[in-house]
Protein backbone atom coordinates (compact mmCIF):
# COMPACT_ATOMS: atom_id res chain seq x y z
CA UNK A 1 0.00 0.00 0.00
CA UNK A 2 1.39 2.95 -0.68
CA UNK A 3 -0.43 5.38 1.69
CA UNK A 4 0.53 2.52 4.60
CA UNK A 5 0.77 4.92 7.24
CA UNK A 6 -2.66 6.22 7.63
CA UNK A 7 -1.16 9.92 7.37
CA UNK A 8 -4.06 12.22 6.21
CA UNK A 9 -3.19 13.64 2.84
CA UNK A 10 -3.65 17.53 2.00
CA UNK A 11 -3.63 18.81 -1.35
CA UNK A 12 -3.49 22.32 -3.04
CA UNK A 13 -2.23 24.24 -5.46
CA UNK A 14 -1.76 27.84 -7.14
CA UNK A 15 -1.85 29.05 -10.59
CA UNK A 16 0.83 30.20 -12.22
CA UNK A 17 -0.92 33.09 -13.66
CA UNK A 18 1.42 35.68 -12.58
CA UNK A 19 3.33 37.04 -9.70
CA UNK A 20 2.60 35.49 -6.19
CA UNK A 21 1.48 38.23 -4.04
CA UNK A 22 1.01 38.43 -0.27
CA UNK A 23 -2.59 37.26 -0.10
CA UNK A 24 -1.74 34.03 -1.76
CA UNK A 25 1.03 33.66 0.88
CA UNK A 26 -0.60 35.06 4.14
CA UNK A 27 -3.90 32.93 3.04
CA UNK A 28 -3.11 29.24 2.21
CA UNK A 29 1.02 28.94 1.28
CA UNK A 30 2.24 30.28 4.60
CA UNK A 31 0.05 27.13 5.87
CA UNK A 32 1.27 24.32 4.43
CA UNK A 33 5.18 24.14 5.22
CA UNK A 34 3.79 23.24 8.95
CA UNK A 35 1.53 20.49 7.00
CA UNK A 36 4.31 18.78 5.72
CA UNK A 37 5.65 17.23 9.36
CA UNK A 38 2.55 15.51 10.04
CA UNK A 39 0.75 14.94 6.73
CA UNK A 40 1.10 13.40 3.66
CA UNK A 41 1.46 16.43 0.66
CA UNK A 42 1.24 17.03 -2.41
CA UNK A 43 1.26 20.58 -3.48
CA UNK A 44 1.21 21.53 -7.60
CA UNK A 45 1.69 24.04 -10.01
CA UNK A 46 -1.87 24.59 -11.77
CA UNK A 47 -0.94 25.35 -15.24
CA UNK A 48 -3.70 23.64 -16.47
CA UNK A 49 -5.72 26.10 -15.03
CA UNK A 50 -3.86 29.04 -15.94
CA UNK A 51 -4.50 28.94 -19.48
CA UNK A 52 -8.57 29.81 -19.03
CA UNK A 53 -7.40 33.14 -19.55
CA UNK A 54 -4.79 33.83 -22.07
CA UNK A 55 -1.50 33.47 -21.16
CA UNK A 56 2.33 34.16 -23.12
CA UNK A 57 3.75 30.98 -23.62
CA UNK A 58 7.06 32.17 -22.73
CA UNK A 59 6.03 34.15 -19.45
CA UNK A 60 3.87 30.60 -18.32
CA UNK A 61 7.07 28.61 -18.59
CA UNK A 62 8.90 31.28 -16.19
CA UNK A 63 5.85 31.60 -13.81
CA UNK A 64 5.63 27.77 -13.18
CA UNK A 65 9.41 27.43 -12.54
CA UNK A 66 9.57 30.80 -10.33
CA UNK A 67 6.52 29.25 -8.22
CA UNK A 68 8.12 25.94 -7.35
CA UNK A 69 11.41 27.88 -6.49
CA UNK A 70 8.96 29.95 -4.25
CA UNK A 71 7.08 27.02 -2.82
CA UNK A 72 10.55 25.67 -2.30
CA UNK A 73 11.37 28.87 -0.44
CA UNK A 74 8.48 29.39 1.51
CA UNK A 75 9.74 26.01 3.18
CA UNK A 76 8.38 23.34 1.38
CA UNK A 77 11.09 20.69 1.03
CA UNK A 78 10.64 18.20 -1.96
CA UNK A 79 12.15 15.64 0.59
CA UNK A 80 9.25 15.71 2.75
CA UNK A 81 6.51 16.18 0.17
CA UNK A 82 5.62 16.16 -3.42
CA UNK A 83 5.80 19.26 -5.52
CA UNK A 84 4.51 19.19 -9.62
CA UNK A 85 3.39 20.79 -12.13
CA UNK A 86 -0.38 20.02 -12.89
CA UNK A 87 0.13 19.22 -16.86
CA UNK A 88 3.01 16.70 -16.12
CA UNK A 89 0.45 14.62 -14.78
CA UNK A 90 -2.17 13.29 -17.41
CA UNK A 91 -4.65 11.62 -15.37
CA UNK A 92 -5.98 14.97 -13.95
CA UNK A 93 -7.29 16.03 -17.36
CA UNK A 94 -8.66 12.35 -17.97
CA UNK A 95 -10.15 12.10 -14.53
CA UNK A 96 -12.23 15.71 -15.38
CA UNK A 97 -13.60 14.28 -18.55
CA UNK A 98 -15.18 11.67 -16.43
CA UNK A 99 -16.32 14.19 -14.14
CA UNK A 100 -17.66 16.93 -16.67
CA UNK A 101 -20.21 14.23 -17.14
CA UNK A 102 -21.08 14.18 -13.81
CA UNK A 103 -22.05 17.87 -12.98
CA UNK A 104 -24.47 19.68 -14.07
CA UNK A 105 -24.48 23.15 -16.08
CA UNK A 106 -26.46 24.75 -13.53
CA UNK A 107 -24.78 24.07 -11.01
CA UNK A 108 -21.27 25.47 -12.68
CA UNK A 109 -23.35 28.43 -13.58
CA UNK A 110 -23.75 29.75 -10.31
CA UNK A 111 -20.07 29.55 -9.61
CA UNK A 112 -18.77 32.91 -8.46
CA UNK A 113 -15.40 32.03 -9.89
CA UNK A 114 -16.89 32.15 -12.96
CA UNK A 115 -19.49 35.25 -12.78
CA UNK A 116 -16.43 37.55 -12.10
CA UNK A 117 -13.85 36.01 -14.11
CA UNK A 118 -16.47 35.90 -17.22
CA UNK A 119 -17.62 39.58 -16.54
CA UNK A 120 -13.41 40.48 -16.32
CA UNK A 121 -12.67 37.99 -19.51
CA UNK A 122 -16.00 39.37 -21.96
CA UNK A 123 -14.29 38.62 -24.98
CA UNK A 124 -13.29 35.10 -24.05
CA UNK A 125 -15.90 33.18 -22.59
CA UNK A 126 -14.37 30.02 -22.98
CA UNK A 127 -15.52 26.18 -21.62
CA UNK A 128 -12.57 26.05 -19.94
CA UNK A 129 -13.52 28.71 -17.45
CA UNK A 130 -16.88 26.87 -17.01
CA UNK A 131 -15.86 23.38 -16.44
CA UNK A 132 -12.67 25.01 -14.28
CA UNK A 133 -14.11 23.68 -11.01
CA UNK A 134 -14.83 20.39 -12.37
CA UNK A 135 -10.72 20.03 -13.21
CA UNK A 136 -10.12 21.36 -9.82
CA UNK A 137 -12.33 18.87 -7.98
CA UNK A 138 -10.47 16.23 -10.44
CA UNK A 139 -6.92 17.58 -8.75
CA UNK A 140 -8.55 17.03 -4.91
CA UNK A 141 -10.15 13.43 -5.48
CA UNK A 142 -7.43 11.84 -7.49
CA UNK A 143 -5.16 12.09 -4.64
CA UNK A 144 -8.06 10.78 -2.17
CA UNK A 145 -6.89 14.50 -0.44
CA UNK A 146 -8.53 14.54 2.95
CA UNK A 147 -7.78 18.06 3.26
CA UNK A 148 -7.57 21.24 0.43
CA UNK A 149 -6.06 24.56 2.41
CA UNK A 150 -7.01 27.46 0.42
CA UNK A 151 -8.15 31.23 0.74
CA UNK A 152 -11.65 31.70 1.45
CA UNK A 153 -12.35 32.43 -2.19
CA UNK A 154 -11.76 29.18 -3.27
CA UNK A 155 -14.75 27.94 -0.89
CA UNK A 156 -17.09 27.20 -3.02
CA UNK A 157 -14.60 25.19 -5.34
CA UNK A 158 -14.15 23.17 -2.63
CA UNK A 159 -18.09 22.65 -1.75
CA UNK A 160 -18.58 21.28 -5.74
CA UNK A 161 -15.79 19.12 -5.52
CA UNK A 162 -17.78 17.51 -2.45
CA UNK A 163 -21.13 17.58 -3.92
CA UNK A 164 -19.35 15.97 -6.95
CA UNK A 165 -17.56 13.39 -5.02
CA UNK A 166 -21.27 12.53 -3.14
CA UNK A 167 -22.75 11.76 -6.38
CA UNK A 168 -20.15 9.82 -7.82
CA UNK A 169 -20.08 7.52 -4.88
CA UNK A 170 -23.88 7.70 -4.82
CA UNK A 171 -23.79 5.64 -7.87
CA UNK A 172 -20.48 3.62 -7.72
CA UNK A 173 -19.97 3.02 -4.19
CA UNK A 174 -17.14 4.65 -2.22
CA UNK A 175 -14.34 5.64 -4.70
CA UNK A 176 -13.38 9.25 -3.85
CA UNK A 177 -12.86 10.27 -0.50
CA UNK A 178 -14.70 13.54 0.19
CA UNK A 179 -12.42 16.37 1.41
CA UNK A 180 -12.63 19.55 3.60
CA UNK A 181 -11.91 22.51 3.26
CA UNK A 182 -9.01 24.17 5.36
CA UNK A 183 -9.19 27.64 5.65
CA UNK A 184 -7.34 29.55 8.13
CA UNK A 185 -9.04 32.11 10.26
CA UNK A 186 -6.58 35.00 9.91
CA UNK A 187 -5.27 36.08 6.71
CA UNK A 188 -7.43 33.92 4.64
CA UNK A 189 -8.86 36.92 2.63
CA UNK A 190 -6.39 39.99 2.62
CA UNK A 191 -7.97 42.79 0.84
CA UNK A 192 -6.32 45.39 -1.39
CA UNK A 193 -3.73 47.82 -0.10
CA UNK A 194 -5.46 50.57 -1.97
CA UNK A 195 -8.99 49.34 -2.05
CA UNK A 196 -9.84 47.43 1.03
CA UNK A 197 -13.05 46.79 -0.23
CA UNK A 198 -11.97 44.54 -2.55
CA UNK A 199 -9.64 41.31 -2.18
CA UNK A 200 -6.08 41.66 -2.59
CA UNK A 201 -5.32 40.31 -6.48
CA UNK A 202 -2.89 40.65 -8.89
CA UNK A 203 -5.12 42.04 -11.41
CA UNK A 204 -4.97 45.29 -9.24
CA UNK A 205 -0.77 45.80 -8.94
CA UNK A 206 -1.08 48.68 -6.90
CA UNK A 207 -2.84 47.78 -3.52
CA UNK A 208 -1.41 44.45 -4.26
CA UNK A 209 1.98 43.57 -2.64
CA UNK A 210 4.43 41.04 -4.79
CA UNK A 211 6.34 37.88 -2.84
CA UNK A 212 9.63 39.51 -4.99
CA UNK A 213 9.05 43.02 -4.65
CA UNK A 214 11.70 45.16 -3.23
CA UNK A 215 12.02 45.97 0.21
CA UNK A 216 11.90 49.86 -0.68
CA UNK A 217 8.65 49.36 -3.19
CA UNK A 218 6.93 47.28 -0.53
CA UNK A 219 7.88 50.60 1.82
CA UNK A 220 5.67 52.54 -0.22
CA UNK A 221 2.67 50.87 -0.97
CA UNK A 222 2.43 50.65 3.00
CA UNK A 223 2.76 53.80 3.38
CA UNK A 224 0.21 54.61 0.81
CA UNK A 225 -2.51 52.18 2.23
CA UNK A 226 -5.80 53.09 2.35
CA UNK A 227 -6.47 54.03 5.82
CA UNK A 228 -10.18 54.88 7.26
CA UNK A 229 -11.84 58.37 6.98
CA UNK A 230 -13.10 58.03 10.48
CA UNK A 231 -12.26 60.52 13.07
CA UNK A 232 -11.00 58.39 15.48
CA UNK A 233 -7.87 57.85 13.70
CA UNK A 234 -6.63 54.81 16.23
CA UNK A 235 -5.84 51.38 15.60
CA UNK A 236 -8.55 49.22 16.14
CA UNK A 237 -9.96 46.23 14.21
CA UNK A 238 -13.22 47.14 12.99
CA UNK A 239 -13.72 45.12 9.76
CA UNK A 240 -17.16 47.10 9.19
CA UNK A 241 -15.97 50.30 10.35
CA UNK A 242 -12.70 50.87 9.71
CA UNK A 243 -11.81 48.11 6.86
CA UNK A 244 -8.50 49.40 5.53
CA UNK A 245 -7.03 49.39 9.23
CA UNK A 246 -8.39 45.69 10.03
CA UNK A 247 -6.78 44.40 6.70
CA UNK A 248 -3.14 46.05 7.96
CA UNK A 249 -4.27 44.49 11.37
CA UNK A 250 -4.25 41.28 9.83
CA UNK A 251 -1.12 41.45 7.59
CA UNK A 252 0.37 42.24 10.70
CA UNK A 253 -1.31 39.85 12.77
CA UNK A 254 -0.06 36.77 10.16
CA UNK A 255 3.41 38.23 9.70
CA UNK A 256 4.34 38.22 13.74
CA UNK A 257 2.16 36.01 15.10
CA UNK A 258 0.68 38.82 17.62
CA UNK A 259 -2.62 38.47 18.34
CA UNK A 260 -5.30 41.76 17.13
CA UNK A 261 -5.34 42.61 21.03
CA UNK A 262 -1.70 42.73 21.18
CA UNK A 263 -1.13 45.25 18.47
CA UNK A 264 -4.05 47.56 19.31
CA UNK A 265 -2.20 47.56 22.41
CA UNK A 266 1.08 48.22 21.28
CA UNK A 267 -0.08 50.84 18.51
CA UNK A 268 -2.16 52.47 21.28
CA UNK A 269 -2.36 56.63 21.15
CA UNK A 270 0.43 55.88 18.30
CA UNK A 271 -1.70 57.07 15.38
CA UNK A 272 -1.63 55.83 11.42
CA UNK A 273 2.07 57.74 10.66
CA UNK A 274 3.80 55.12 12.92
CA UNK A 275 1.37 51.81 12.12
CA UNK A 276 1.47 51.81 8.37
CA UNK A 277 5.38 51.88 8.55
CA UNK A 278 5.71 49.40 11.09
CA UNK A 279 3.58 46.44 9.47
CA UNK A 280 5.63 47.62 5.89
CA UNK A 281 8.98 46.71 8.10
CA UNK A 282 6.95 43.25 9.54
CA UNK A 283 6.28 41.95 6.39
CA UNK A 284 9.76 43.36 4.57
CA UNK A 285 11.34 40.87 6.74
CA UNK A 286 9.15 37.87 6.47
CA UNK A 287 9.19 38.33 2.80
CA UNK A 288 13.30 38.64 2.68
CA UNK A 289 14.14 35.32 2.93
CA UNK A 290 11.94 34.07 0.68
CA UNK A 291 12.99 36.35 -2.19
CA UNK A 292 16.40 34.96 -1.00
CA UNK A 293 15.71 31.84 -1.23
CA UNK A 294 13.97 31.60 -4.78
CA UNK A 295 16.89 34.09 -6.54
CA UNK A 296 18.85 31.22 -5.38
CA UNK A 297 17.22 28.48 -6.23
CA UNK A 298 15.98 30.31 -9.57
CA UNK A 299 19.62 29.72 -10.69
CA UNK A 300 19.82 26.31 -10.49
CA UNK A 301 17.84 24.84 -13.17
CA UNK A 302 18.98 21.67 -13.08
CA UNK A 303 17.84 21.53 -9.48
CA UNK A 304 14.13 22.23 -9.86
CA UNK A 305 14.20 20.59 -12.70
CA UNK A 306 14.64 17.34 -10.66
CA UNK A 307 12.46 18.57 -8.14
CA UNK A 308 9.80 18.53 -10.48
CA UNK A 309 10.44 15.35 -12.59
CA UNK A 310 10.28 12.93 -9.44
CA UNK A 311 7.29 14.78 -8.06
CA UNK A 312 5.65 13.97 -11.24
CA UNK A 313 6.65 10.26 -10.77
CA UNK A 314 5.40 9.92 -6.82
CA UNK A 315 1.72 12.28 -8.09
CA UNK A 316 1.32 10.28 -11.23
CA UNK A 317 1.76 6.80 -9.13
CA UNK A 318 -0.89 7.51 -6.87
CA UNK A 319 -3.14 9.99 -9.66
CA UNK A 320 -3.68 6.71 -11.75
CA UNK A 321 -4.43 4.36 -9.29
CA UNK A 322 -7.66 6.29 -8.45
CA UNK A 323 -8.28 6.90 -12.30
CA UNK A 324 -7.62 2.60 -13.40
CA UNK A 325 -10.27 2.41 -10.07
CA UNK A 326 -12.78 4.79 -11.83
CA UNK A 327 -12.60 3.61 -15.21
CA UNK A 328 -13.68 0.45 -14.05
CA UNK A 329 -16.70 1.86 -12.01
CA UNK A 330 -17.68 3.41 -15.00
CA UNK A 331 -17.53 0.36 -17.43
CA UNK A 332 -14.23 1.57 -19.38
CA UNK A 333 -13.00 -2.07 -21.19
CA UNK A 334 -9.10 -2.53 -19.65
CA UNK A 335 -6.50 -2.21 -21.99
P1 LIG B 1 -6.52 36.40 -9.29
O1 LIG B 1 -5.63 37.57 -9.01
O2 LIG B 1 -6.61 36.01 -10.73
O3 LIG B 1 -7.84 36.47 -8.58
P2 LIG B 1 -5.32 34.97 -7.23
O4 LIG B 1 -4.31 35.97 -6.88
O5 LIG B 1 -6.56 34.84 -6.39
O6 LIG B 1 -5.76 35.15 -8.72
P3 LIG B 1 -5.10 32.15 -7.29
O7 LIG B 1 -4.15 31.27 -8.00
O8 LIG B 1 -6.50 32.17 -7.78
O9 LIG B 1 -4.55 33.61 -7.29
O10 LIG B 1 -5.10 31.83 -5.74
C1 LIG B 1 -4.12 31.03 -5.11
C2 LIG B 1 -4.48 30.84 -3.67
O11 LIG B 1 -4.39 32.08 -2.96
C3 LIG B 1 -5.91 30.34 -3.41
O12 LIG B 1 -5.89 29.41 -2.34
C4 LIG B 1 -6.66 31.57 -3.01
O13 LIG B 1 -7.75 31.28 -2.17
C5 LIG B 1 -5.60 32.35 -2.27
N1 LIG B 1 -5.80 33.78 -2.31
C6 LIG B 1 -5.85 34.55 -3.41
N2 LIG B 1 -6.04 35.85 -3.08
C7 LIG B 1 -6.10 35.90 -1.73
C8 LIG B 1 -6.28 36.95 -0.78
N3 LIG B 1 -6.40 38.20 -1.17
N4 LIG B 1 -6.29 36.65 0.54
C9 LIG B 1 -6.12 35.37 0.94
N5 LIG B 1 -5.96 34.32 0.10
C10 LIG B 1 -5.95 34.56 -1.22
N1 LIG C 1 -8.49 27.23 -8.17
C1 LIG C 1 -7.36 27.37 -7.31
C2 LIG C 1 -6.14 26.67 -7.79
C3 LIG C 1 -6.36 25.22 -7.76
C4 LIG C 1 -6.49 24.40 -6.60
C5 LIG C 1 -6.71 23.09 -7.09
C6 LIG C 1 -6.45 24.64 -5.25
C7 LIG C 1 -6.49 24.42 -8.84
N2 LIG C 1 -6.71 23.14 -8.45
C8 LIG C 1 -6.91 22.02 -6.22
C9 LIG C 1 -6.64 23.57 -4.38
C10 LIG C 1 -6.88 22.27 -4.86
C11 LIG C 1 -7.06 28.82 -7.13
O1 LIG C 1 -6.39 29.12 -6.24
N3 LIG C 1 -7.48 29.68 -7.97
Amino acid sequence: MENATVKKRILSGIQPSGRLHLGNYLGPLRHWPEMIEEFDCYFFMADLHTITVRQNPADLRRQTLTLLAQYIACGLDPEKCVLFIQSHVPAHSQLSWVLNCYTMFGELSRMTQFKDKSAKNADNINAGLFTYPVLMASDILIYQADMVPVGEDQRQHVEICRDIANRFNGIYGDVFKVPEPYIAKVGARIKSLSAPASKMSKSQPDGCVFLLEKPEDIMRKFKRSVTDSDTERCVRYDPEEKPGVSNLIQIYASATGKTFDEIEAEFDGKGYGVFKPAVGEAVVETLRPIREETERLLADKAYLEGVYRAGAEKAAYVANRTLSKVYKKVGFLAR
